[in-house]
């Protein structure tokens, strides 16, 4: 535990002292956390501190915080009445908004926000503390860490509940589950920072474990076949989508995929099993792909919950996160935060909206193999007029990961099927890594025509964010064609370079 508390920059430790106080000293507090995996797992985290500390307490999730939701935000806090009100996943970039509709609530005392997103115009400054203010807010941004790899949402609720008593270290597991889910591990090279810190503490008190291992999907939960069948990431040529392929790969290396009535998993195979099949997956890969590095990525660092139970989504950091982005997807954020306070009934509920989001994926992928996709200059388009806003970057990232759609140019996803019938369509795009690397930039063409039609129009009709590789828009959708044709300009300007 030294070692960590070692790593946190001591004015950041100065903060979580701070917040530790005013959370022992609360009588009754209210938690509000963002919906995706990592957002769920520190509001459990929270939950699990405050019932350990006989506290009366109240959670919800929520999608964002903004100008709308913050009032109806401000009335369940009035309606309950608490003295402590804490925002997890969020808080930072909404600071102005909480200052103006929470901090003057009558009964609230303070606000404690545990965040790990950027905070806007870069400031990474520690907030003025001659400002009087109730709200204590710890980001790893603030204390010259980073919040994209260092430290997670639910690794920051991770600190604060550490702070207020050493025996929360068991929650080591689901800081992990969260920096998982916000994909902080690296491209899977491992985490660093605080993360690092926190998956050692998990793995000296006997909550985690790090096993090498074969990094697909499913190694605790898929029968064997299905592992390879819905290989993705990455595609194995002649074994994804072939059932008959499968039990036969593992027929022709003498691997039973049953015991007795039971179907094994990966996690079943002896040492010996295990590595016969992973040689014939390497051979698979050689066979189709130029790159041997594909192959080398098959095997890599995998994340055990040991106290969780095993053959269960529950006992792998990746499955967890998994499972809680799908309840979060399927607006059942609550079912998730239950999953991690180990309910068994919110474990069922979560495993079949996990399985409906596989399907809702699965059909989606098979709708764009029928009807196709559009290829403009610079750029591929899918326009699935069923597929919804919440999963369009998925698919057209799998559809490009399995080869449905080639590599060789970005693909834009269109979804105009958004929730509540909104005026806006959302656009989701991918590049491959090597396209990065040789100079596509996708968040800086999205934002570019974004700026664009803003100007022309000379109101908002688009905004747009994200990263070179992956990026989103929301855009007015009687703008969508001419956001379409600007991007396709800019991208194939790049693709030129
Ligand atoms: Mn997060």
């Amino acid at each position: 535990m030294e070692s960590l508390y070692e790593t946190i920059p001591k004015s950041m430790r100065d903060l979580l002292l701070m917040a530790a106080e005013e959370t022992r000293k609360a009588n009754k507090i209210i938690a509000f956390s963002h919906i995706d995996a990592d957002g769920i797992s520190a509001l459990a985290i929270i939950s699990i501190m405050l019932e350990r500390e006989e506290k009366e307490f109240e959670w919800k999730n929520i999608h964002q915080i903004n100008s709308e939701s913050i009032i109806q935000i401000k009335e369940e806090i009035i309606k309950y009445k608490p003295d402590l009100v804490i925002f997890s996943d969020f808080g930072t970039g909404q600071i102005e908004l909480l200052k103006t509709h929470v901090s003057d609530i009558e009964s609230v005392e303070s606000i404690i926000i545990l965040d790990h997103h950027l905070p806007s115009n870069n400031n990474t400054n520690t907030i003025n503390q001659f400002e009087p203010s109730n709200i204590i807010e710890v980001n790893p941004w603030h204390h010259g860490l980073s919040g994209s790899y260092d430290l997670s949402g639910a690794g920051t609720a991770f600190l604060l509940a550490l702070s207020v008593s050493s025996s929360n270290v068991d929650l080591s597991e689901l800081a992990i589950v969260g920096a998982t889910g916000d994909l902080q591990d690296y491209y899977g090279r491992g985490f660093t920072g605080i993360n690092k810190e926190i998956l050692q503490l998990g793995e000296a008190t006997g909550y985690l474990e790090v096993v090498r291992d074969l990094t697909f999907f499913g190694i605790h939960t898929r029968p064997l076949p299905y592992l390879l069948q819905y290989a993705t990431d990455p595609y194995l040529p002649g074994l994804t989508g072939a059932e008959e392929a499968c039990y036969t790969f593992f027929q022709d290396r003498n691997i039973q995929i049953k015991s007795g009535d039971e179907w094994r998993t990966w996690v079943d195979l002896e040492p010996a099993e295990k590595q016969r099949a992973v040689q014939g997956i390497i051979q698979v890969l050689l066979e189709h792909y130029e790159n041997p590095s594909v192959a080398q990525g098959i095997i890599g660092d995998t994340i055990v919950l040991t106290q969780r139970p095993p053959k269960t989504e529950m006992r792998s950091a990746m499955e967890f996160s998994t499972l809680l982005n799908a309840c979060g997807r399927n607006r059942r954020p609550e079912v998730g935060v239950r999953v991690c306070m180990r309910n068994p009934e919110a474990f069922t509920e979560g495993t079949t909206l996990l399985q409906q989001h596989r399907a809702n994926l699965a059909s989606a992928l098979r709708r764009l193999e029928d009807d196709g996709f559009k290829e403009m200059q610079g750029m591929y388009v899918v326009d699935d007029p069923q597929t919804p806003d919440t999963i369009i970057g998925i698919v057209i990232g799998m559809a490009q990961g399995s080869m449905i759609i080639p590599i060789d140019k970005p693909v834009v996803g269109v979804s105009t099927n958004t929730t509540e019938d909104s005026p806006l369509a959302k656009l989701s795009g991918r590049a491959h890594k090597q396209l990065v690397e040789i100079g596509v930039n996708l968040k800086e063409a999205f934002v570019e025509v974004a700026n664009t039609l803003n100007q022309q129009n000379g109101t908002l009709i688009a905004e747009a964010g994200g990263h070179p590789m992956a990026a989103g828009a929301f855009i007015q959708k009687s703008h969508l064609s001419e956001f379409l044709a600007l991007a396709s300009e800019i991208l194939s300007q790049q693709l030129e370079k």
